[in-house]
């Protein structure tokens, strides 16, 4: 396990002597933040990626049954998870915490070996969680982002142009005589030749921001919400599909596999136009296919309204 790998544990608790006892016990298994009040937990938390959070329940100030409740209001730290660690063992006391979604509540005097082993069941827990939220936003094929995770990008992306005034970039991209590829070459060879398509996106899809997604079958979208150079990004994408040089013999268009794609590069006027830039760019891509496949049509749209 590397340095980069280990989860972060967050550490809460008033008592210097507190904090050195759980951190040197829990050295091995996690890299820790310290925290000595609720303030300072909370607004570490802004800033680092915590999985998992150790916390005292009295504290001066804000006390553990607060932090606890802002860190759960917050959506940004609401999944994370939150270990009571208390002197107060009262049954009452315990109820409070865990209804306010603490996931596990630690009498002090702590006792090592029972402190270490749950939190290494929660790390765990906190791993698999993450593992699943990835794999629901992926396309297992290509490893692409799914559709899922576009339409939710492409609805914040909207959103934010509408908002700015800043035009987005906006593609759908076909493979061309896909089929016919499946039927000669082998659906494992489709699956490969998807795959390379697929690097080819990601690769171009480098900023913050930009989502490179599988839409289904043999159809990609790829979104820029920074547009400038959308046009000429298309067309490096267009020719670097053709420079993979995937034999296709069965297509008429070109000895090797090759994409036709529309594209805008457009500022939407309202959140609800979103569904209309995409029917408009699907209108391309089919403009496309009709005028011989193995091109990009872009069109620059200054304020798109759906009509
Ligand atoms: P066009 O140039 O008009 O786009 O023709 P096309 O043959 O590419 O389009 P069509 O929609 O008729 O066929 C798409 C093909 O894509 C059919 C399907 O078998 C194949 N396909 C879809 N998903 C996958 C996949 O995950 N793996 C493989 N190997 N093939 C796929
Ligand atoms: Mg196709
Ligand atoms: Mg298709």
């Amino acid at each position: 396990v590397t340095a980069t790998t280990l989860p972060t544990v967050l550490v809460v608790d008033d008592d210097r002597v507190n904090r050195a006892a759980l951190a040197e016990l829990l050295q091995n298994e996690c890299r820790l933040i310290l925290a000595k009040d609720g303030a300072m937990a909370l607004e570490r938390m802004q800033r680092e990626d915590v999985s998992l959070v150790l916390l005292d329940v009295s504290m001066p100030g804000m006390d553990g049954y607060e932090v606890l409740r802002r860190i759960k209001a917050d959506p940004h730290t609401s999944d994370t998870g939150v270990i009571f660690i208390t002197g107060q063992t009262d049954a009452a006391d315990e109820e409070r915490g865990l209804l306010l979604g603490a996931a596990d509540y630690v009498p002090k005097p702590i006792r090592p070996a029972i402190v270490r082993a749950r939190v290494q069941i929660h790390l765990r827990l906190a791993r698999q969680r993450r593992e699943l939220e990835t794999l629901s936003q992926q396309d297992g094929l290509t490893g692409l982002a799914n559709r899922r995770f576009f339409d939710e990008a492409f609805k914040r992306a909207c959103h934010h142009a509408v908002r700015t005034g800043q035009p987005l970039g906006l593609a759908m991209i076909d493979v061309d005589h896909f089929k016919q590829y499946n039927d000669f070459y082998g659906h494992g060879a489709g699956d490969e030749a998807l795959r390379q398509v697929s690097r080819v996106l990601s690769g171009l899809a480098r900023r913050g921001g930009d989502v490179a997604a599988r839409y289904g079958g043999e159809e990609f979208v790829l979104l820029m919400p920074e547009a400038g150079h959308f046009v000429a990004i298309l067309e490096t994408l267009r020719s670097q599909i053709m420079a993979l040089d995937i034999a296709h013999e069965r297509s008429p268009t070109a000895p090797v596999l090759t994409i036709s794609g529309g594209g805008v590069v457009a500022r939407p006027m309202a959140d609800s136009d979103a569904i209309g830039l995409l029917h408009h760019v699907d209108g391309l891509l089919y403009r496309c296919k009709k005028e011989g496949r193995n091109r990009v049509l872009t069109e620059v749209i200054p304020a798109f309204a759906a009509s």
